[in-house]
């Protein structure tokens, strides 16, 4: 599909995943070059697939729109379904419920993610082209995983990317972060808790294993309705769980509850190198494959890299449910550079004093919104992708002194600015314009040229004789 769109270009020389496949990943994406194929990894028994994620067009080509706001939409429209008043609304609000219904995983008895099954002695990690990204890692690390286990207590599926730190042939470290619900459902566990990597997936189904959805929530649930299709499970052949039946490669195995080791350190999409931290140990018990199976991975590192593009799905494809909690947000922005957990820009429509403060706290309430250290709250006609305009009005607005709180909450896992590790400062900024019980002074108007003469101005414009020098148009 990449090739036939002409999104893909096979490296047919032999390439080092150890820090080479890096940096030509990162001089591609920085152009908005295309996906990789590097046919010849070196040491490796397998190619390796990389920057399939890295533009908008092959985001939008891997979700079948024209724009990421397209996806969105597809699921503001269950969750605005309003009570059916007449029957064509009936039959369209059962469409819609059969459309939730049919996301479910479907279990099927043979996968091609099984043609090939290695077991016990036979695994070695080593067959797998895994990078070693930046010089200051210490070891090549799994980062394209989709990590699959139950909690323990309900049985609930989840599905995390989790960057795993191969230790040995068979070993490598699981590196879940302390708000992520792998993590929760290991801390759950008695004992041993069965978990299966999936790699190599349909684009969606990668996608939606990075995606924040609330903890009871199946991530296989959320792929099958994005991709208006149930997503394919089998039975794993060493583990109690279910995986990707068109996975390229599977992990199968165990963590134990109180086996932990020193992870790190990882340059990571913060831009800088990860402390070194304890985390579990994964043991692997199989690894199974398809025939001609092909290693998916991603370079993190100082933004923009490949991920910004999983990051601004989410972005747009959660917006409908950021509304739903807080309607008068009209929209919002995680600045790539800002590595999305640091800045939030949003526009909301404000109708009482003190609502850009109320917006403020709901994000700070609100998943893993909450992790977010800055916010900066503009009036609804501010385009918030616009940093010019986000400047302009932060700028001309705010009055320091009375329009910026502090206040105080969980930070990322891997901030590393806060003096304490997991809690920060909150910083809220609140550009919108202000009301007289907000304390302010008459709001003075935004100059804006009057409709008539604009038309006047594009009538006359070749009279003016300014040729090609200028554009004929205003905006
Ligand atoms: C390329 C990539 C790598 C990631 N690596 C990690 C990681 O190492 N640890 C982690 O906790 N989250 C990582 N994440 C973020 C999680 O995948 C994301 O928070 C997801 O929602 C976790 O699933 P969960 O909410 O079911 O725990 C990564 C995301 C991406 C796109
Ligand atoms: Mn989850």
């Amino acid at each position: 599909m990449l090739e036939r769109e002409g999104e893909l270009v096979r490296v047919s020389v032999e390439v080092d995943p150890d820090l080479e496949v890096t940096e030509i990943v990162d001089r591609t994406v920085r152009q908005g070059g295309p996906a990789i194929l590097f046919e010849h990894p070196k040491r490796a028994q397998h190619p390796l697939l990389i920057n399939q994620f890295g533009t908008e067009r092959r985001m939008c080509l891997a979700f079948g729109v024209e724009r990421l706001d397209d996806v969105a939409r597809k699921l503001s429209d269950v969750l605005e379904m309003q009570p059916p008043s007449g029957l064509v609304e009936k039959v369209r609000g059962l469409q819609k419920l059969k459309s939730i219904a049919d996301s479910l995983p479907r279990t099927v008895r043979r996968g091609a993610c099984q043609e090939i099954v290695l077991r016990g002695d036979e695994v070695d990690l080593g067959r797998l082209p895994v990078q070693r990204c930046w010089p200051g890692d210490p070891a090549p690390f799994i980062t394209l995983p989709a990590v699959i286990t139950r909690d323990p207590r309900d049985g609930a599926r989840n599905v995390g990317m989790y960057r795993m730190q191969v230790i040995d042939r068979n070993t490598t470290f699981m590196h879940w972060q302390i708000h992520k619900d792998g993590r929760a459902d290991w801390l759950a566990s008695d004992g041993r808790i069965p978990v299966a990597v999936a790699l190599g997936l349909d684009p969606v189904t990668a996608y939606s294993s990075s995606a924040p959805l609330p903890k009871h929530i199946d991530e296989l649930m959320l792929a099958g309705f994005l991709r208006g299709e149930p997503v394919e499970v089998v039975k794993g052949v060493t583990v109690d769980l279910e995986v990707p039946a068109n996975a390229e490669i599977v992990l199968e195995g165990y963590i134990e509850k109180d086996e932990v080791g020193d992870e790190g350190p990882f340059g990571d999409h913060t831009g800088y190198y990860t402390a070194v931290e304890p985390f579990p140990v994964f043991h692997v018990t199989a690894m199974t494959m398809r025939r001609d199976a092909i290693y998916p991975s991603i370079v993190v590192g100082k933004p923009p890299q490949e991920d910004a593009w999983l990051g601004k799905a989410t972005e747009r494809i959660f917006l409908p449910a950021v509304r739903a909690s807080v309607p008068e947000i009209v929209d919002y922005d995680l600045p790539v550079a800002g590595a999305f957990h640091n800045c939030c820009i949003v526009s909301i429509r404000k109708a009482y004093p003190g609502q850009a403060q109320k917006v403020m706290h709901a994000l700070w309430g609100l998943g893993m919104l909450s992790l977010t250290k800055c916010i900066v709250v503009l009036d609804e006609h501010v385009d918030v992708h616009d940093y010019e305009q986000v400047l302009f009005y932060t700028g001309a607005n705010v009055d320091p002194a009375r329009d910026v709180i502090l206040s105080e909450g969980p930070t990322d896992h891997l901030d590393h600015a806060p003096e304490r590790q997991f809690v920060s400062g909150k910083l809220g900024i609140d550009a919108t314009a202000k009301l007289p019980e907000e304390g302010a002074r008459p709001w003075p108007e935004e100059i804006e040229m009057t409709p008539e003469v604009k038309a006047l101005v594009d009538r006359r414009w070749a009279e003016y004789g300014f040729g090609s020098h200028n554009a004929a148009r205003s905006g």
